[in-house]
């Protein structure tokens, strides 16, 4: 019997659930804690990050010619290295690394999951203290066990995902994870580092009053999407607009306000980027599952994000996704 407590932390909660399939080995409960230890690694890092000489650029660039702030480079250290050293991953992909990371130790080699995770995503807002975030799903390898993974473990759609998740480091740090089961948040209790159940069964609501995009692009939008961007800004009271426009440019914070109170995110294709700027593998994949587990919907606007066969590891897709109506509201005005 379950004990009732007040106190549920992500392990003893991951083991309850793992209880639910009688065939489960538990595995990917031990990945989530691993992942969960590499994050409470992340979160000493980011809390300190003004004191310590762990700000500014890194020097390097990254695959995607981004500058990396040392905070990045730490972060995906860390995940690569818990997770090699995890008893259940094969191999992981990063946003921070060009090609897949191939774990090829016999353990590894025989481990039935691979991870994708963009280590801190939104780390540009690190020295002005905005929140940032990790993301990752976690996927069942389709290689043979007992060989190293490849390409084609991670080029999965993401309706195959098993567990996906983020952690967002704001005035709290908090995980929320989801499974087909469901999409459950835990605060990170820092007197005794432990993420802690803190929302249980979130549910993204149907409706919203708040859009998200970077206006600063709209003249280089398409003419519907101008339009339904008017369409927000104008005032009618049966359907609650004006909207309110709210953009932390931290894709994780951005979605887990629109998680928990419902609203639109979008980053769409533009007249300069065809496809946009935001990654499928780690970013609008992960997000769209807890998303859609939460009721929500995720789009590209010609196709469900889930859908998508991938083609290469860093490729970008123009997403819509919140709350179900008012993404297919919005896509019905624009598409
Ligand atoms: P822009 C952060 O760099 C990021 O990858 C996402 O977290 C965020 O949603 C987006 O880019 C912000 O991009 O062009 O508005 O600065």
């Amino acid at each position: 019997m379950k004990p009732e407590r007040h106190l549920m932390t992500l392990d003893e909660f991951t083991f309850f659930q793992t209880k639910q399939f009688k065939n489960a080995t538990g595995e990917l409960s031990t990945l989530l804690r691993d992942i969960g230890l590499a994050c409470k690694l992340i979160n000493k890092q980011v809390n300190k990050a003004g004191l310590a000489d762990i700000l500014g650029a890194h020097g390097q660039v990254n695959v995607q010619g981004e500058e990396q702030m040392k905070l990045d480079v730490f972060a995906n250290e860390v995940l690569i290295s818990v997770l090699k050293n995890s008893a259940d991953c094969a191999g992981v992909a990063s946003e921070e690394n060009d090609e897949i990371i191939a774990f090829d130790d016999e353990h590894s080699k025989q481990s039935k999951y691979v991870v994708m995770f963009d280590p801190l995503d939104g780390s540009s807002n690190i020295d002005v203290n905005a929140s940032i975030g990790t993301i990752f799903c976690i996927y069942k390898r389709v290689s043979e066990l007992g060989q190293t993974c490849n390409l084609n473990d991670f080029l999965q759609k993401g309706k195959n995902i098993m567990a996906s998740g983020y952690v967002i480091y704001g005035s709290s740090t908090m995980m929320v994870y989801a499974t087909r089961l469901g999409v459950n948040g835990f605060t990170l209790e820092q007197s005794i580092g432990e993420f802690c159940l803190s929302h249980k069964d979130m549910k993204c609501p149907d409706d919203g009053k708040i859009y998200s995009i970077n206006q600063g692009n709209t003249c280089k939008l398409s003419e519907p999407l101008q339009n339904y961007l008017h369409y927000c800004m104008a005032d009618d009271k049966e359907t609650q607009r004006p909207y309110s426009h709210r953009y932390i440019g931290s894709m994780v914070a951005d979605l887990h306000r629109t998680l928990i109170k419902g609203g639109i995110f979008m980053y769409p294709e533009d007249c300069k980027n065809s496809n946009g700027k935001l990654r499928l593998l780690y970013e609008c994949n992960p997000m769209s599952h807890i998303i859609e587990m939460a009721g929500g919907k995720g789009t590209t606007g010609r196709e469900n994000i889930l859908d998508i066969q991938p083609s290469e590891l860093h490729q970008r897709v123009p997403i819509y996704i919140g709350s179900k109506n008012m993404v297919e509201k919005a896509v019905s005005m624009i598409y």
